[in-house]
């Protein structure tokens, strides 16, 4: 694993540059680039190897990159967006943790209220582990405008508006209080599905573990989203109550098998863990959960079940329309296929003929085919699980079965037929070959490449597309041990690219990037061009909530300080490099409304709010308006400021709030 340090200049290093030079056209200095460019490849040491993945990562200043990679954050609660190849992080998305240079979540009323309806019940929660980030879809390929992604936490799903990249929604899952296998988009965004996780008594009720078999369940939930609104459609959106395993990561199928949906399980043992009363008749859950050779596939007829929803055919369970699982089996909406120990994670090639299975105990990826799938529906007379849910016989759907290495984990695909499967126990990515209308050397290990370390996802570019591009592929690594410094005890993650673009059995590591804020799981990568956010907001007095202009958003010359009794509102707007107004004086007790515009109309213009004491942080980004709501409790003098170094008199865009004692 360790790296190979040249300290002698080889031949073939040298032409190599040489080479590049030339081909850069600046024939005439090719001899001076060649030199001084391995004059500075010798001083540092750097390998043949390390020169090509630096020429194919280095971006030079002003150069944008071809690929953004959105990437969920873990238990940061946020989303990472990154540039490739050159692995730069470009923003830090605040999603379900308050962040503070967006000044999300520090007074904002349009991010009280998506903080307010993430709410469990009375329990507001700031924060969020996020595990798998959706970039809508149209026709089975990125669209660019939304992008989805679920709290595995708390069973919560966030739609962020890609026009802005920022949050817009959250929504509280009335029914289930964690989830897993979310968020993940159907080919045209008609819905998105979050999967669940832990089985757990519904509307996050009582049951004893004693009861687990009568009173848990598993879920998923279908949300439906409004393009046109740009949010999920809480009214339109229903749950299918499922056996108590623990439903994993889902996928949705595309092209030859859209229309259905794909979910692994595990704990189909269901397993309660290690009972302290009962040592002897208990086991833990590693042992408990995995002690079956087989777990559940679930196969779910998705037109099927938005039909029997749209019936009616459902329970409100907490308010929310439920399918119960009697209905389930009665509508024919869900089949189970074995898949062999402790599966993690089910992808769909990109032609939707196979469902890609990894058991992280069983060396071999498991290939299911749609078509046997549907023959083995059709041909009936099946075998059910406990609850009665029809048991599609495994060698009735198999395709194949490919031998990848230890501890197959989730499966990308590209444009040359391979798909690529992390190998969480080996730390290697293994390509191997699609088979059937993919590549005729089809189901067979093409070659590994090592990763450092415990990788977990992987991604490749629109990998998970109709069209996937190949290209690159990113290594989501747990462990980093020797790749970085380490700053004390806890180790950021790994990201790693790598080059997948040759075919056969080697790829080529280009870079790593180490993820200091969280554990991101998985990542989506679309190409750069097909994003089109704003660069300053259209209007001047945009309300970021409502995408539209607020008319009562304070313009110029509608500056000032009104006051209604014990009710005081504030019209301010920013521009460089002053508050209009720039004194504020009210009375303690007074409600405070107050209302922000940046009236800034030039790129880059940002300029920041921050009201000392009370908590209050805003960035106002061109054309902004934003509102605060507080109660001036303290009293004393506040000094509010632009927390933006926006112009050589920034330090001048401040003002005092006077708040008088009573
Ligand atoms: S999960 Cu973390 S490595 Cu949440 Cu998709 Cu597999
Ligand atoms: Cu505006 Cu600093």
């Amino acid at each position: 694993m360790g790296r190979v340090h040249r300290s002698i200049f080889s031949a073939a290093l040298f032409t190599a540059l040489a080479l590049v030079a030339g081909a850069c056209g600046s024939s005439s200095d090719d001899s001076v680039i060649s030199e001084s460019s391995a004059a500075i490849a010798t001083e540092r040491g750097l390998s043949e190897a390390d020169i090509n993945a630096a020429l194919k990562t280095y971006t030079p200043s002003g150069q944008i990159d071809e690929y953004i990679m959105f990437a969920s954050g873990g238990h940061s609660g946020q989303v990472f967006v990154i540039g490739m190849p050159s692995m730069r992080l470009i923003k830090e998305i605040g999603v379900f943790t308050p962040e503070p240079w967006q000044g999300y979540g520090y007074g904002d009323e349009n991010h009280e209220d998506l903080f307010a309806a993430g709410a469990a019940g009375d329990e507001e929660l700031t924060w969020g582990d996020t595990h798998h980030p959706a970039l809508s879809e149209t026709g089975g390929d990125y669209d660019g405008e939304y992008l989805f992604i679920n709290d595995k936490a708390n069973g919560r799903v966030a739609t962020i508006d890609l026009r802005d990249f920022e949050t817009k929604q959250i929504i509280k899952n009335p029914i289930s209080i964690n989830d897993h296998g979310g968020t993940f988009a159907t080919p045209d965004t008609e819905w998105v599905i979050e999967g669940g996780q832990y089985a757990t008594p519904l509307a996050w009720d009582y049951a004893p573990l004693d009861d687990y078999e009568t009173d848990y369940r598993g879920m998923i939930t279908f949300w439906k989203f409004d393009r046109a609104a740009g949010r999920l459609d809480y009214d339109a959106s229903f749950a299918m109550e499922l056996p108590p395993y623990w439903q994993d990561v889902c996928d949705a199928g595309k092209l030859v098998s859209e229309g259905w949906i794909f979910c692994n399980s595990f704990n189909v043992e269901m397993s309660t863990g290690m009972d302290p009363a009962d040592p002897e008749n208990s086991e833990p859950f590693e042992a408990g959960a995995s002690a079956g050779e087989n777990d559940y596939l679930h196969i779910i007829n998705l037109e099927a079940t938005t039909a029997v929803a749209a019936a009616g055919k459902t329970v409100e369970v907490n308010g929310f329309p439920m399918i119960t699982l009697d209905t389930v089996i009665e509508e024919n909406l869900l089949y189970f296929a074995p898949e062999p120990k402790s599966p993690h994670g089910v992808d769909i090639t990109p032609g939707g003929e196979y469902m890609v299975v990894s058991g992280k105990l069983d060396p071999h990826v498991t290939i299911y085919s749609f078509e046997k799938i549907q023959k083995a529906i059709a041909a009936g007379g099946f075998e059910t699980d406990q609850y009665g849910v029809p048991l599609l016989a495994f060698d009735d759907v198999v395709e194949a079965q490919v031998e990848v290495g230890l501890g197959p984990l989730h499966t990308q695909f590209d444009d040359q037929g391979y798909a690529y499967t992390s190998l969480f126990l080996d730390s290697d990515v293994a390509r191997w070959s699609l088979g059937g209308p993919y590549r005729e050397d089809g189901w067979k290990l093409e070659g590994t490449i090592d990763v450092h370390y415990n990788i977990g996802h992987l991604a490749t570019a629109e990998g998970d597309t109709v069209s996937p591009d190949g290209k690159y592929l990113v290594a989501l690594n747990k462990w980093s041990l020797d790749r970085f410094f380490h700053p004390g005890p806890l180790y950021p993650q790994n990201f790693q690219l790598i080059d997948i673009d040759e075919p056969g059995p080697e790829m080529q590591l280009l870079y790593d990037m180490p993820i200091g804020n969280g554990e991101p799981h998985y990542a989506q990568i679309i190409k750069a061009d097909k994003l089109n956010p704003y660069t300053v907001y259209p209007e001047v007095g945009w309300d970021p909530g409502t995408m539209s202009v607020d008319p009562d958003a304070p313009q110029v010359g509608t500056e000032g300080v009104i006051r209604d009794g014990d009710n005081v509102t504030v019209n301010m707007t920013l521009v460089r490099s002053h508050f209009t107004p720039e004194r504020v004086e009210i009375f303690e007790g007074d409600h405070v409304t107050w209302n922000l515009t940046n009236i800034e109309t030039s790129e880059d213009a940002t300029h920041g709010f921050t009201i000392p004491g009370y908590n209050i942080n805003l960035s106002l980004e061109p054309g902004e308006t934003a509102t605060i709501e507080f109660d001036a409790d303290n009293s004393g003098v506040f000094t509010f400021y632009c927390t933006e170094f926006c112009s050589a008199l920034h330090l001048e865009m401040a003002g005092y709030f006077l708040v008088e004692p009573k």
